[in-house]
Protein backbone atom coordinates (compact mmCIF):
# COMPACT_ATOMS: atom_id res chain seq x y z
CA UNK A 1 0.00 0.00 0.00
CA UNK A 2 1.07 3.67 -0.71
CA UNK A 3 1.02 5.44 2.70
CA UNK A 4 2.02 8.71 3.58
CA UNK A 5 3.14 9.31 7.29
CA UNK A 6 2.77 13.01 8.13
CA UNK A 7 4.95 13.77 10.91
CA UNK A 8 7.08 11.23 10.09
CA UNK A 9 9.74 12.62 12.14
CA UNK A 10 8.08 12.73 15.76
CA UNK A 11 8.16 10.46 18.67
CA UNK A 12 4.94 8.32 17.16
CA UNK A 13 5.45 9.05 13.56
CA UNK A 14 9.23 7.97 13.35
CA UNK A 15 9.17 4.37 14.49
CA UNK A 16 5.35 4.06 12.57
CA UNK A 17 7.43 4.67 9.16
CA UNK A 18 9.82 2.20 9.88
CA UNK A 19 7.29 -0.66 10.81
CA UNK A 20 5.07 0.22 7.88
CA UNK A 21 8.23 0.07 5.81
CA UNK A 22 9.44 -3.25 7.09
CA UNK A 23 5.99 -4.94 6.26
CA UNK A 24 6.41 -4.26 2.70
CA UNK A 25 3.92 -0.86 2.34
CA UNK A 26 5.36 1.77 0.55
CA UNK A 27 6.38 4.93 2.41
CA UNK A 28 7.25 8.53 2.47
CA UNK A 29 7.25 11.24 5.10
CA UNK A 30 5.69 14.90 5.29
CA UNK A 31 6.97 16.94 8.38
CA UNK A 32 8.13 20.19 8.69
CA UNK A 33 10.53 19.42 11.49
CA UNK A 34 8.69 22.18 13.94
CA UNK A 35 8.97 20.16 16.64
CA UNK A 36 13.18 19.92 16.25
CA UNK A 37 12.41 24.00 16.37
CA UNK A 38 10.08 23.51 19.46
CA UNK A 39 12.90 22.29 20.67
CA UNK A 40 15.19 25.14 20.25
CA UNK A 41 12.23 27.47 21.42
CA UNK A 42 12.38 26.19 24.97
CA UNK A 43 15.76 25.56 25.56
CA UNK A 44 15.13 21.75 25.59
CA UNK A 45 16.41 18.26 23.63
CA UNK A 46 15.42 14.39 23.53
CA UNK A 47 17.32 12.40 25.99
CA UNK A 48 18.04 10.28 23.43
CA UNK A 49 20.68 12.21 20.79
CA UNK A 50 18.36 12.16 17.27
CA UNK A 51 20.13 12.08 13.83
CA UNK A 52 18.35 14.27 11.65
CA UNK A 53 15.59 13.01 9.01
CA UNK A 54 17.57 12.64 5.56
CA UNK A 55 20.48 10.68 7.96
CA UNK A 56 17.54 8.53 9.32
CA UNK A 57 16.16 7.63 6.10
CA UNK A 58 19.60 6.82 4.20
CA UNK A 59 20.55 4.92 7.52
CA UNK A 60 17.05 2.70 6.64
CA UNK A 61 17.95 2.31 2.85
CA UNK A 62 21.31 1.23 3.97
CA UNK A 63 20.41 -1.63 6.48
CA UNK A 64 16.90 -2.71 4.74
CA UNK A 65 17.16 -1.66 1.12
CA UNK A 66 14.03 -0.02 1.32
CA UNK A 67 13.36 3.47 0.30
CA UNK A 68 11.07 5.99 2.43
CA UNK A 69 10.70 9.45 0.73
CA UNK A 70 10.77 12.28 2.73
CA UNK A 71 9.00 15.97 1.88
CA UNK A 72 10.00 18.72 4.10
CA UNK A 73 7.06 20.83 4.10
CA UNK A 74 4.07 21.83 6.39
CA UNK A 75 0.11 20.36 5.84
CA UNK A 76 -0.79 24.09 6.26
CA UNK A 77 0.89 25.40 2.84
CA UNK A 78 -1.68 23.70 0.89
CA UNK A 79 0.73 23.86 -2.53
CA UNK A 80 3.36 21.85 -1.37
CA UNK A 81 0.77 19.26 0.04
CA UNK A 82 -1.48 18.91 -3.18
CA UNK A 83 1.95 18.53 -4.81
CA UNK A 84 2.67 15.55 -2.53
CA UNK A 85 -0.09 14.09 -2.81
CA UNK A 86 0.18 14.37 -7.00
CA UNK A 87 3.46 12.36 -6.66
CA UNK A 88 2.77 9.67 -4.09
CA UNK A 89 -1.07 8.74 -5.33
CA UNK A 90 -1.80 8.00 -1.20
CA UNK A 91 -3.95 5.04 -0.71
CA UNK A 92 -3.81 5.73 3.32
CA UNK A 93 -3.03 8.87 4.96
CA UNK A 94 -1.63 8.27 8.81
CA UNK A 95 -2.06 11.89 9.92
CA UNK A 96 0.70 12.33 13.36
CA UNK A 97 1.62 16.01 12.06
CA UNK A 98 0.24 17.85 14.86
CA UNK A 99 1.51 20.19 17.82
CA UNK A 100 0.74 17.26 20.88
CA UNK A 101 1.70 18.74 23.78
CA UNK A 102 -0.65 20.03 26.28
CA UNK A 103 0.99 22.59 28.76
CA UNK A 104 2.47 24.38 25.39
CA UNK A 105 -0.87 25.02 24.16
CA UNK A 106 -1.46 26.69 27.81
CA UNK A 107 1.68 28.84 27.44
CA UNK A 108 -0.06 32.19 26.49
CA UNK A 109 -2.33 33.56 23.62
CA UNK A 110 0.27 33.50 21.06
CA UNK A 111 0.98 29.30 21.46
CA UNK A 112 -3.03 28.52 21.87
CA UNK A 113 -3.50 30.52 18.62
CA UNK A 114 -0.45 28.03 17.13
CA UNK A 115 -1.60 24.85 18.24
CA UNK A 116 -5.18 25.69 17.16
CA UNK A 117 -4.76 26.79 13.80
CA UNK A 118 -1.69 24.76 12.84
CA UNK A 119 -3.97 21.47 14.11
CA UNK A 120 -7.47 22.18 13.13
CA UNK A 121 -6.28 24.33 9.75
CA UNK A 122 -3.73 21.61 8.59
CA UNK A 123 -6.33 18.74 9.15
CA UNK A 124 -8.22 20.42 7.16
CA UNK A 125 -6.45 20.86 4.22
CA UNK A 126 -5.69 17.27 4.38
CA UNK A 127 -9.20 16.78 4.40
CA UNK A 128 -9.29 18.76 0.74
CA UNK A 129 -6.20 17.18 -0.67
CA UNK A 130 -8.34 14.00 -0.23
CA UNK A 131 -11.46 15.03 -1.63
CA UNK A 132 -9.70 16.51 -4.19
CA UNK A 133 -6.95 14.40 -5.37
CA UNK A 134 -7.17 10.93 -3.76
CA UNK A 135 -11.06 10.49 -2.48
CA UNK A 136 -10.41 6.77 -2.10
CA UNK A 137 -7.52 7.48 0.05
CA UNK A 138 -8.04 6.38 4.09
CA UNK A 139 -7.35 9.14 6.41
CA UNK A 140 -5.59 7.12 9.66
CA UNK A 141 -5.81 10.59 12.06
CA UNK A 142 -4.19 10.44 15.65
CA UNK A 143 -6.86 11.68 18.00
CA UNK A 144 -6.68 11.66 21.64
CA UNK A 145 -8.37 9.71 25.02
CA UNK A 146 -8.43 12.99 26.40
CA UNK A 147 -11.32 14.09 23.90
CA UNK A 148 -13.79 12.08 26.50
CA UNK A 149 -12.25 13.81 29.57
CA UNK A 150 -13.39 12.13 32.43
CA UNK A 151 -17.29 11.57 32.35
CA UNK A 152 -18.86 9.73 35.29
CA UNK A 153 -20.20 6.90 32.75
CA UNK A 154 -18.16 4.57 30.91
CA UNK A 155 -16.19 5.87 27.97
CA UNK A 156 -17.31 3.87 24.84
CA UNK A 157 -15.59 3.95 21.07
CA UNK A 158 -16.62 7.07 19.92
CA UNK A 159 -20.37 7.04 20.13
CA UNK A 160 -22.84 6.11 22.65
CA UNK A 161 -26.37 5.31 22.35
CA UNK A 162 -28.72 7.57 24.55
CA UNK A 163 -32.46 7.44 25.12
CA UNK A 164 -34.07 10.88 25.10
CA UNK A 165 -37.63 11.29 26.12
CA UNK A 166 -38.82 8.02 24.52
CA UNK A 167 -36.62 8.01 21.16
CA UNK A 168 -33.07 6.11 20.69
CA UNK A 169 -30.19 7.42 18.76
CA UNK A 170 -26.52 6.67 18.66
CA UNK A 171 -24.54 10.03 18.62
CA UNK A 172 -20.90 11.31 18.72
CA UNK A 173 -20.12 10.36 22.58
CA UNK A 174 -19.85 13.43 24.94
CA UNK A 175 -16.60 15.54 24.48
CA UNK A 176 -15.15 17.45 27.50
CA UNK A 177 -11.41 18.12 26.79
CA UNK A 178 -9.41 19.19 28.56
CA UNK A 179 -6.61 22.10 27.36
CA UNK A 180 -6.38 24.12 24.20
CA UNK A 181 -4.60 21.18 22.38
CA UNK A 182 -7.19 18.41 23.20
CA UNK A 183 -9.97 20.68 21.89
CA UNK A 184 -8.30 21.00 18.15
CA UNK A 185 -8.28 17.30 18.65
CA UNK A 186 -12.25 17.72 19.37
CA UNK A 187 -12.40 20.20 16.36
CA UNK A 188 -10.60 17.62 14.10
CA UNK A 189 -13.10 14.79 15.15
CA UNK A 190 -15.87 16.93 14.31
CA UNK A 191 -14.38 18.22 10.76
CA UNK A 192 -13.59 14.89 9.71
CA UNK A 193 -17.03 13.63 10.42
CA UNK A 194 -18.56 16.17 8.90
CA UNK A 195 -16.33 15.54 5.49
CA UNK A 196 -17.31 11.80 5.86
CA UNK A 197 -20.62 12.46 5.58
CA UNK A 198 -20.82 14.94 2.85
CA UNK A 199 -17.85 13.95 0.42
CA UNK A 200 -18.11 9.86 1.21
CA UNK A 201 -14.24 10.48 2.38
CA UNK A 202 -13.29 7.11 5.08
CA UNK A 203 -11.63 7.57 7.96
CA UNK A 204 -10.44 6.31 11.14
CA UNK A 205 -9.97 8.37 14.01
CA UNK A 206 -7.33 6.86 16.47
CA UNK A 207 -8.31 7.91 20.26
CA UNK A 208 -5.26 7.27 21.22
CA UNK A 209 -3.57 7.22 25.32
CA UNK A 210 0.18 8.40 26.84
CA UNK A 211 2.19 6.46 24.84
CA UNK A 212 5.47 5.28 26.98
CA UNK A 213 8.67 3.73 25.56
CA UNK A 214 10.80 4.82 22.92
CA UNK A 215 12.36 2.28 21.02
CA UNK A 216 10.94 -0.34 18.77
CA UNK A 217 12.47 -3.57 16.91
CA UNK A 218 13.17 -1.33 14.08
CA UNK A 219 14.62 1.76 15.78
CA UNK A 220 17.47 -0.37 17.94
CA UNK A 221 18.86 -1.61 14.26
CA UNK A 222 21.44 1.10 14.13
CA UNK A 223 21.77 4.48 16.90
CA UNK A 224 20.83 6.49 13.40
CA UNK A 225 17.63 4.91 13.76
CA UNK A 226 17.10 5.50 17.46
CA UNK A 227 14.00 7.68 18.71
CA UNK A 228 13.16 10.67 20.47
CA UNK A 229 12.04 10.39 24.19
CA UNK A 230 10.90 14.05 26.15
CA UNK A 231 11.46 14.80 29.32
CA UNK A 232 10.74 18.31 30.11
CA UNK A 233 7.86 19.92 31.84
CA UNK A 234 6.28 20.84 28.32
CA UNK A 235 6.77 17.87 26.41
CA UNK A 236 7.63 14.92 28.31
CA UNK A 237 4.42 12.67 29.20
CA UNK A 238 4.11 10.28 32.80
CA UNK A 239 5.69 7.51 32.67
CA UNK A 240 8.57 8.44 30.37
CA UNK A 241 8.97 11.73 32.77
CA UNK A 242 8.69 9.34 35.75
CA UNK A 243 11.45 7.53 34.70
CA UNK A 244 13.74 9.85 33.45
CA UNK A 245 13.20 11.56 37.01
CA UNK A 246 14.42 8.48 38.22
CA UNK A 247 17.19 8.16 36.06
CA UNK A 248 18.08 11.18 37.27
CA UNK A 249 17.59 11.18 41.10
CA UNK A 250 14.71 14.09 40.77
CA UNK A 251 11.94 13.89 42.64
CA UNK A 252 8.89 11.96 40.66
CA UNK A 253 6.70 14.90 39.99
CA UNK A 254 2.91 13.58 41.13
CA UNK A 255 0.68 16.23 40.05
CA UNK A 256 -1.44 16.87 43.08
CA UNK A 257 -3.08 13.83 44.55
CA UNK A 258 -2.33 11.92 42.33
CA UNK A 259 -5.41 10.06 41.40
CA UNK A 260 -6.53 11.16 38.39
CA UNK A 261 -6.26 8.11 35.67
CA UNK A 262 -5.28 7.95 32.37
CA UNK A 263 -5.19 5.10 29.27
CA UNK A 264 -2.11 4.04 28.21
CA UNK A 265 0.01 1.95 25.40
CA UNK A 266 3.57 0.73 24.28
CA UNK A 267 5.12 2.87 21.27
CA UNK A 268 5.51 -0.66 20.23
CA UNK A 269 1.87 -1.31 20.01
CA UNK A 270 1.25 2.42 18.73
CA UNK A 271 2.93 1.29 15.41
CA UNK A 272 1.27 -1.87 15.12
CA UNK A 273 -2.57 -0.34 15.40
CA UNK A 274 -1.70 2.14 12.67
CA UNK A 275 -0.74 -0.94 10.95
CA UNK A 276 -4.06 -2.87 11.43
CA UNK A 277 -6.73 0.48 10.60
CA UNK A 278 -4.21 0.62 7.68
CA UNK A 279 -5.05 -3.02 6.64
CA UNK A 280 -8.65 -2.53 7.45
CA UNK A 281 -9.49 0.55 6.07
CA UNK A 282 -13.08 2.05 7.01
CA UNK A 283 -15.63 1.66 3.92
CA UNK A 284 -16.26 5.27 1.99
CA UNK A 285 -18.56 7.48 3.50
CA UNK A 286 -17.73 5.82 7.19
CA UNK A 287 -16.27 7.74 10.61
CA UNK A 288 -14.40 4.98 12.56
CA UNK A 289 -13.40 5.69 15.98
CA UNK A 290 -10.82 3.13 17.67
CA UNK A 291 -9.78 3.82 21.00
CA UNK A 292 -6.08 3.45 21.49
CA UNK A 293 -4.68 1.95 24.34
CA UNK A 294 -4.17 -0.90 26.50
CA UNK A 295 -4.56 -0.31 29.78
CA UNK A 296 -5.08 2.38 32.34
CA UNK A 297 -3.60 3.62 35.38
CA UNK A 298 -3.69 6.44 38.25
CA UNK A 299 -0.11 8.72 37.97
CA UNK A 300 0.21 7.81 41.66
CA UNK A 301 0.55 4.29 40.30
CA UNK A 302 2.84 4.52 37.92
CA UNK A 303 4.87 6.86 40.20
CA UNK A 304 5.20 3.85 42.55
CA UNK A 305 6.04 1.05 39.73
CA UNK A 306 8.88 3.75 38.73
CA UNK A 307 10.01 3.78 42.16
CA UNK A 308 9.92 0.31 42.23
CA UNK A 309 11.88 -0.39 39.45
CA UNK A 310 14.69 2.09 39.97
CA UNK A 311 15.29 0.86 43.74
CA UNK A 312 15.92 -2.52 42.27
CA UNK A 313 18.22 -1.13 40.10
CA UNK A 314 20.12 0.68 43.21
CA UNK A 315 18.71 4.46 42.56
CA UNK A 316 17.17 6.30 45.18
CA UNK A 317 13.35 7.68 44.07
CA UNK A 318 11.55 9.68 45.74
CA UNK A 319 7.79 10.77 44.85
CA UNK A 320 6.97 14.56 45.42
CA UNK A 321 2.78 15.37 45.09
CA UNK A 322 3.67 18.42 44.12
CA UNK A 323 0.85 21.39 43.54
CA UNK A 324 -1.13 20.86 40.00
CA UNK A 325 -0.39 23.15 37.68
CA UNK A 326 -3.50 22.06 35.65
CA UNK A 327 -7.06 22.71 36.21
CA UNK A 328 -8.42 18.65 36.03
CA UNK A 329 -10.00 16.55 37.88
CA UNK A 330 -8.08 14.37 40.16
CA UNK A 331 -11.23 11.68 41.66
CA UNK A 332 -12.68 10.55 39.09
CA UNK A 333 -14.56 7.45 37.59
CA UNK A 334 -12.58 6.00 35.17
CA UNK A 335 -13.14 3.26 32.45
CA UNK A 336 -12.93 3.11 28.93
CA UNK A 337 -13.64 0.60 26.03
CA UNK A 338 -10.58 -0.31 23.69
CA UNK A 339 -12.22 -3.95 21.89
CA UNK A 340 -12.02 -2.65 18.25
CA UNK A 341 -8.32 -2.84 18.05
CA UNK A 342 -8.02 -6.02 20.10
CA UNK A 343 -10.90 -7.76 17.50
CA UNK A 344 -8.77 -6.94 15.10
CA UNK A 345 -5.76 -8.22 16.38
CA UNK A 346 -4.22 -5.98 18.28
CA UNK A 347 -2.09 -8.12 21.01
CA UNK A 348 -1.00 -5.23 23.92
CA UNK A 349 2.70 -5.20 25.04
CA UNK A 350 2.04 -4.90 28.55
CA UNK A 351 3.59 -2.95 31.44
CA UNK A 352 5.66 -4.61 33.16
CA UNK A 353 8.48 -4.25 35.55
CA UNK A 354 10.76 -5.60 32.53
CA UNK A 355 9.31 -3.04 30.10
CA UNK A 356 9.93 -0.22 33.19
CA UNK A 357 13.29 -1.84 33.29
CA UNK A 358 13.91 -1.10 29.28
CA UNK A 359 12.76 2.05 29.30
CA UNK A 360 14.20 3.43 32.61
CA UNK A 361 18.02 1.29 31.00
CA UNK A 362 17.77 3.69 27.72
CA UNK A 363 17.35 7.12 29.27
CA UNK A 364 20.06 6.09 31.93
CA UNK A 365 22.20 5.86 29.11
CA UNK A 366 21.79 9.15 27.80
CA UNK A 367 21.29 11.01 31.53
CA UNK A 368 24.19 13.50 31.20
CA UNK A 369 21.89 15.09 27.94
CA UNK A 370 19.30 16.05 30.74
CA UNK A 371 18.98 19.68 31.30
CA UNK A 372 17.70 19.74 35.42
CA UNK A 373 16.00 23.22 34.72
CA UNK A 374 13.45 21.60 32.50
CA UNK A 375 12.05 18.90 34.37
CA UNK A 376 10.03 20.64 36.86
CA UNK A 377 6.55 21.92 34.95
CA UNK A 378 6.19 25.77 34.33
CA UNK A 379 3.52 26.15 32.56
CA UNK A 380 0.33 26.90 34.53
CA UNK A 381 -3.27 26.37 33.49
CA UNK A 382 -4.35 29.32 35.11
P1 LIG B 1 5.70 14.78 17.96
O1 LIG B 1 5.63 16.25 18.26
O2 LIG B 1 6.88 14.02 18.43
O3 LIG B 1 5.56 14.56 16.38
C1 LIG B 1 4.72 15.35 15.57
C2 LIG B 1 5.47 15.61 14.27
O4 LIG B 1 4.63 16.38 13.40
C3 LIG B 1 6.75 16.42 14.49
O5 LIG B 1 7.84 15.78 13.87
C4 LIG B 1 6.44 17.78 13.88
O6 LIG B 1 7.60 18.39 13.32
C5 LIG B 1 5.39 17.44 12.83
N1 LIG B 1 4.43 18.52 12.54
C6 LIG B 1 3.69 19.24 13.42
N2 LIG B 1 2.92 20.13 12.77
C7 LIG B 1 3.15 19.96 11.44
C8 LIG B 1 2.65 20.57 10.26
N3 LIG B 1 1.76 21.56 10.31
N4 LIG B 1 3.11 20.14 9.06
C9 LIG B 1 4.03 19.14 8.99
N5 LIG B 1 4.54 18.53 10.07
C10 LIG B 1 4.11 18.93 11.29
O7 LIG B 1 4.35 14.14 18.53
P2 LIG B 1 4.02 12.60 18.81
O8 LIG B 1 4.18 12.35 20.25
O9 LIG B 1 4.71 11.75 17.83
O10 LIG B 1 2.47 12.59 18.49
C11 LIG B 1 2.01 12.32 17.17
C12 LIG B 1 0.50 12.42 17.12
O11 LIG B 1 -0.09 11.49 18.01
C13 LIG B 1 -0.04 13.80 17.51
O12 LIG B 1 -1.12 14.13 16.68
C14 LIG B 1 -0.50 13.59 18.94
O13 LIG B 1 -1.53 14.48 19.25
C15 LIG B 1 -0.97 12.14 18.91
N6 LIG B 1 -0.86 11.50 20.23
C16 LIG B 1 0.34 11.41 20.86
C17 LIG B 1 0.41 10.81 22.11
C18 LIG B 1 1.70 10.68 22.88
O14 LIG B 1 1.66 10.20 24.03
N7 LIG B 1 2.84 11.07 22.33
C19 LIG B 1 -0.76 10.29 22.69
C20 LIG B 1 -1.97 10.41 22.02
C21 LIG B 1 -2.02 11.01 20.77
N1 LIG C 1 1.21 14.37 35.23
C1 LIG C 1 1.79 14.31 36.48
N2 LIG C 1 3.11 14.56 36.59
C2 LIG C 1 3.89 14.85 35.50
C3 LIG C 1 3.30 14.90 34.23
C4 LIG C 1 1.95 14.66 34.13
O1 LIG C 1 1.12 14.04 37.49
O2 LIG C 1 5.09 15.08 35.68
C5 LIG C 1 -0.23 14.09 35.10
C6 LIG C 1 -1.03 15.22 34.47
O3 LIG C 1 -1.48 16.14 35.44
C7 LIG C 1 -2.17 14.45 33.82
C8 LIG C 1 -1.55 13.11 33.46
O4 LIG C 1 -0.36 13.00 34.22
O5 LIG C 1 -3.19 14.21 34.73
C9 LIG C 1 -1.19 12.99 32.00
O6 LIG C 1 -0.36 14.06 31.61
P1 LIG C 1 0.64 13.88 30.37
O7 LIG C 1 1.46 15.11 30.25
O8 LIG C 1 1.32 12.58 30.46
O9 LIG C 1 -0.39 13.72 29.14
P2 LIG C 1 -1.33 14.75 28.41
O10 LIG C 1 -1.05 16.15 28.76
O11 LIG C 1 -2.73 14.27 28.56
O12 LIG C 1 -0.89 14.58 26.89
C10 LIG C 1 -0.28 13.39 26.37
C11 LIG C 1 0.28 13.75 25.00
C12 LIG C 1 -0.87 14.13 24.08
C13 LIG C 1 -1.89 13.02 24.05
C14 LIG C 1 -2.36 12.66 25.45
C15 LIG C 1 -3.20 11.41 25.48
O13 LIG C 1 1.22 14.80 25.11
O14 LIG C 1 -0.37 14.37 22.78
O15 LIG C 1 -2.99 13.44 23.29
O16 LIG C 1 -1.22 12.37 26.27
S1 LIG C 1 -4.53 11.51 26.62
O17 LIG C 1 -3.97 11.87 27.93
O18 LIG C 1 -5.15 10.23 26.63
O19 LIG C 1 -5.41 12.56 26.14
Amino acid sequence: MRIIVAGGDGFCGWPTALYLSKQGHDVSIIDNLVRRDIDDELHSNSVTPIAPLEERVEKWKEITGKEIRTYIGDLNHYDFLTQVFKQERPEAFVHFAEQRSAPYSMIDRAHAVYTQSNNVLGNLNVLYAIKELAPDCHLIKLGTMGEYGQPNIDIEEGYIEIEHKGRKDTLPYPKQPGSFYHLTKVHDTHNIMFACKIWGIRATDLNQGIVYGLNTDETRMDPVLTNRLDYDGVFGTALNRFLIQAAIGHDITVYGSGSQTRAFLNIKDTVRCIEIAANNPAEQGEFRVFNQFTESFSVKELAEMTKKVAEQKGLTATISNIENPRVEKENHYYNAVNTKLIDLGLEPHLLTDEVLDEILTDALQYKERIIQDNVIPKVKWK
